[in-house]
């Protein structure tokens, strides 16, 4: 570690702290911070994008607005206010998206960034934060430099996933000032203090940065926070600091986290790298004020982000009794694991609490690779738990992967021919990917399989270029992914058209015909919206 070179103050119009090197530090005039998603949906398709307020952006502006007086700004560069359409078709990243999308990164004259541009110009931070997937690295790397362009002083600084995950690497990219590992409510705070007072960025806990001297400093470790209860609720302060807030539907504003952290180490996830094994959980009754608060902001239906939803039986139950009490018309949506939904005791509790649709990690039909890729799971039990959940009159959808490094032809179409058996409500199938932080990562590095220089941001689970097998020939892995696409689309179809005639059934004549006519409706505009496949 190095020792930043000292920094002097200077009198200046603007009262300007101007370092050893000359460039500008943090005005007292301009404490002023703008936090941003970086586009990544709507540089595939004009029409695919982000409908929903990230919840990095809601907790880190309630932690500033609470702890400091600076201004903020949050803005969400991936949602299209004209366009809200998404799509659940598996191949929706690949094709003529795909190109899109890398043509996209190369032209920054495009519309899109010139939205990105404006909003920077506009708002005129002197801090500019963006939260990171390894998926939109590279986009917000075009961010960072569309930035520095505006104006060379703004600090940028990246948080979230990728940058927990990538060291010093994401100083590659020469905008980029600092990187914040970890947990980031208390790490700004005591970031913009540093750069309001102008003291050492070393004393900052939890970050990477670049000093004078361009060399790269690391900084202890952040501790994870101890009392999740302490955080604002990322709702509370939206409506005052979210741009185009009022232009999202009320559904953008409707996702909730009840925990952080996963007990479980599937070996092609990084929760663990992130968020650790230990699992920190907020306790019911803030859970609930946070709900409450959505509630009177008119939603009826919330999702429940978590990695897990509840993790433990005794905070499920905990969680559900406590929903049935305060919030008797709400519903809600969430993850889970086999391990919690093959007892029937725990989905009795979820529906008791609301719950009418989840979303279940499979991902394979072979028992041998649930193993490898230590899922601590039975296809029998993933059966079991399935049949629970819809018995229980709760939705169940099912994560599907395929592709892993030691994925052979035989165990991809035991896991495509276990899909029927299976019978979940819908498939979302993914194609491994291996994620910067995750075990498997590292193994498909030893494997040979990725380069040294990987670049991640080619990468997801749907991208047209994934092929991370050992003993599958990539013509045949393919192949086979296209048959598999073609095949889960067609279930999913089925599946959907199921569902719909059996609600319905349930809900009578006349309703059924204004939900026709609404279906119709959204048919035709959805087809005007894709004929008007204009350039982000
Ligand atoms: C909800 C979710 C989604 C949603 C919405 C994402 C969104 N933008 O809001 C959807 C479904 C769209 C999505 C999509 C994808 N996701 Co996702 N997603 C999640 C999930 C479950 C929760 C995210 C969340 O809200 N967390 C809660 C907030 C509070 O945590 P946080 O974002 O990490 O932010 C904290 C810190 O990281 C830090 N921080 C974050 N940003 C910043 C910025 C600054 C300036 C600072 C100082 C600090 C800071 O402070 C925050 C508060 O403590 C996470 C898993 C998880 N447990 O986090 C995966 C996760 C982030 N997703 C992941 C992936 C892989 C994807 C996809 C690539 C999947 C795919 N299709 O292939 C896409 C990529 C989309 C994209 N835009 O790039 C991976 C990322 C792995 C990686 N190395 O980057 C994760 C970690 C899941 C996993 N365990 O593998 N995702
Ligand atoms: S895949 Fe889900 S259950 Fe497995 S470690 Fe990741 S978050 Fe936990």
């Amino acid at each position: 570690m190095t020792t930043p070179q000292e920094v002097v103050l200077t009198n200046g119009p603007f009262d300007v702290l101007v370092n050893s090197t000359g460039s500008a530090n943090i005005s007292n005039n301009n404490r002023k911070i703008l936090l941003m998603e970086p586009p990544f949906y709507r540089l595939y398709h004009d029409q695919f994008c982000l409908v929903k307020y990230p919840l990095a952006l809601g907790y880190l502006s309630g932690s500033i607005i609470k702890n400091t007086d600076w201004s903020v700004q949050t803005y969400n560069s991936d949602f299209n206010v004209n366009k809200r359409y998404f799509t659940s078709e598996n191949d929706y990243l690949t094709g003529e998206g795909f190109e899109r999308y890398l043509s996209c990164l190369e032209d920054h004259s495009l519309p899109i960034w010139d939205e990105v541009r404006k909003t920077i110009e506009e708002y005129n931070p002197s801090v500019l934060g963006i939260t990171l997937k390894s998926q939109n690295f590279t986009s917000a790397t075009i961010v960072a430099k569309l930035a520095k362009e505006i104006n060379p002083d703004i600090k940028v600084v990246i948080g979230g996933a990728h940058a927990t995950m990538n060291g010093s690497s994401v100083f590659d990219c020469e905008y980029i000032d600092v990187s914040c590992i970890g947990e980031g409510e208390i790490t700004i705070i005591e970031l913009l203090n540093a750069y309001e007072k102008n003291t050492e960025l070393q004393n900052v806990n939890g970050i990477i940065f670049r000093d004078k001297s361009n060399e790269i400093i690391q900084t202890p470790p952040r501790a994870y926070i101890e009392d999740l209860d302490s955080l604002e609720f990322p709702l509370t302060s939206a409506p005052k600091v979210f741009k185009d807030f009022e232009k999202y539907p009320k559904e953008a504003f409707s996702y909730v986290f009840g925990s952080r952290g996963c007990p479980y180490a599937c070996t092609f996830c990084e929760s663990k790298s992130m968020w650790s094994r230990k699992v920190r959980y907020r306790s019911p009754e803030n859970i609930i004020s946070e709900i409450k608060e959505m509630y009177d902001f008119g939603l009826r239906r919330v999702t429940f982000d978590d990695d897990t939803f509840g993790v433990s039986k005794k905070n499920i139950k905990a969680i559900n009794e406590l929903m049935h009490k305060e919030l008797p018309d709400l519903t809600y949506t969430c993850e889970t694991v086999v391990q919690l939904a093959k007892d029937e005791n725990v989905v009795k509790d979820m529906r008791y609490g609301g719950c009418t649709s989840t979303m279940v990690g499979i991902e394979s039909g072979n028992n041998e690779m649930l193993k490898k890729v230590k899922k601590s799971q039975t296809t029998d039990e993933c059966i079991q738990a399935i049949k629970n959940l819809k018995k229980h009159g709760i939705e169940a959808h099912a994560f599907i992967m395929v592709g892993f490094p030691e994925e052979t032809e035989e165990t991809f179409k035991q896991t495509m021919d276990f899909i029927p058996k299976l019978a979940p409500d819908s498939v979302i199938f993914s194609i491994f990917t291996p994620y910067p932080g995750s075990e498997l990562y590292y193994v498909c590095k030893d494997m040979g399989i990725i380069e040294k220089e990987f670049d991640v941001s080619l990468y997801n689970h749907q991208s047209p270029l994934n092929c991370f097998t050992k003993y599958i020939p990539e013509e045949r892995f393919f192949e086979l992914r296209r048959e598999a696409v073609k095949f889960v689309d067609n279930y999913n179809r089925k599946a959907k058209f199921k569902r719909g005639i059996k609600s319905l059934h349930n809900i009578g004549i006349k309703a059924t015909w204004k939900k026709a006519s609404s279906y119709i409706y959204g048919i035709f505009i959805g087809y005007l919206s894709l004929k008007d496949k204009t350039r982000v």
